[in-house]
């Protein structure tokens, strides 16, 4: 029996994000079942489905696994050093108001040598959205304990079992004043994606806590099993309360995970509130810095 042969003309088919990652950087060095590629996707997701102009993008992260984030996106980035993400993109925005400067990045990076920066960003009500991985420990480094690291798990630097207690993110943030404040973890990543559009559109210091798997460091040391089990824990033990009060919202060692958008407020920016305090002490002798004449 003779087959004749067929020819079909495939299409070329490309994934519509591809656009948003600098496909020369590719591939990434993130570990297979680490959840900071997918928490990558709702972003550029988010940024396509809002049309976003790219041009009045920066996304500016410090050091570690999730710093590498700046370098895979094909947007205005920089790499900044370890934990001075946050004073890099305050000067950012206030020497150029029309961008939305997005800081991306780790736990560690955020809140442990660059604790004060944070806590300073959201009193001051810097227009910034900061988006933090949190998987609980440093990865880059090899999974030293960090300072959202819960009670009894085990780390590189803890190997009976953490006994500092970690920061509950969202109490922290808003706390200091931030005015949005979420958190999702990568199973939820419509929630994520939509999250993502509400602090790109939103003014004033917005915090995004995303928890993700790193089964590399972090779940193997505490014998959680792979990526897609951590992500079964998150599904099972998730509870969405959006409003919930921050304070309630504490992580423990694999227990009950609160979700949901916890503020949505208002409040004068950091340079609204410059502007107004110059306003009234100089009167017409003061020109209002940031603000367009057409606003
Ligand atoms: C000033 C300084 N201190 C320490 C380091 C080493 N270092 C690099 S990444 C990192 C921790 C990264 O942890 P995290 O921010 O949680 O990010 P992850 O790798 O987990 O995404 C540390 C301590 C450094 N690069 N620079
Ligand atoms: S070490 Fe952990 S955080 Fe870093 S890429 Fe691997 S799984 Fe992800």
């Amino acid at each position: 029996m003779s087959s004749a042969a067929v020819n079909i003309e495939l299409p070329q088919l490309q994934n519509p994000l591809m656009q948003y990652l600098r496909q020369d950087r590719i591939p990434h060095i993130w570990c297979p079942g680490c959840g900071i590629g997918t928490s990558l996707n709702a972003f550029i997701r988010a940024l396509d489905e809002m049309q976003f102009d790219l041009n009045k993008l920066a996304v500016i992260s410090g050091i570690g696994c999730t710093g590498r984030v700046a370098g895979y996106l094909n947007v205005d980035s920089f790499h900044t050093t370890h934990g001075r993400a946050i004073p890099f993109a305050t000067g950012l925005k206030l020497g150029n108001p029309d961008l939305k400067v997005v800081v991306y990045s780790g736990d560690g990076d955020l809140f442990a040598i660059g604790g004060n920066h944070f806590i300073h960003a959201a009193r001051r009500n810097m227009d910034l959205m900061v988006v933090c991985v949190n998987n609980f420990t440093y990865g880059m480094t090899g999974g030293q304990v960090a300072p959202t690291t819960p009670l009894g798990a085990t780390q590189t630097t803890m190997p009976y079992g953490n006994f500092e207690p970690p920061f509950n993110l969202p109490y922290l943030a808003d706390s200091c004043g931030a005015v949005y404040v979420a958190r999702w973890t990568v199973y939820h990543v419509r929630q994520l994606t939509r999250a993502f559009k509400e602090g790109l559109s939103k003014k004033g210091f917005v915090f995004i806590e995303v928890l993700s798997p790193c089964p590399t460091l972090y779940s193997r040391r505490n014998r959680l099993g792979d990526g897609v089990e951590q992500l079964k824990y998150y599904k099972e033990r998730s509870v969405v309360k959006n409003g919930a009060d921050t304070r309630e919202v504490g992580l423990t060692f694999q227990g009950d995970i609160v979700v949901g958008t916890f503020v949505n407020r208002e409040r004068p920016t950091w340079l609204d509130a410059m502007n107004e305090h110059f306003s009234q002490r100089f009167g017409d002798r003061y020109q209002r810095y940031g603000v367009r004449h057409e606003d």
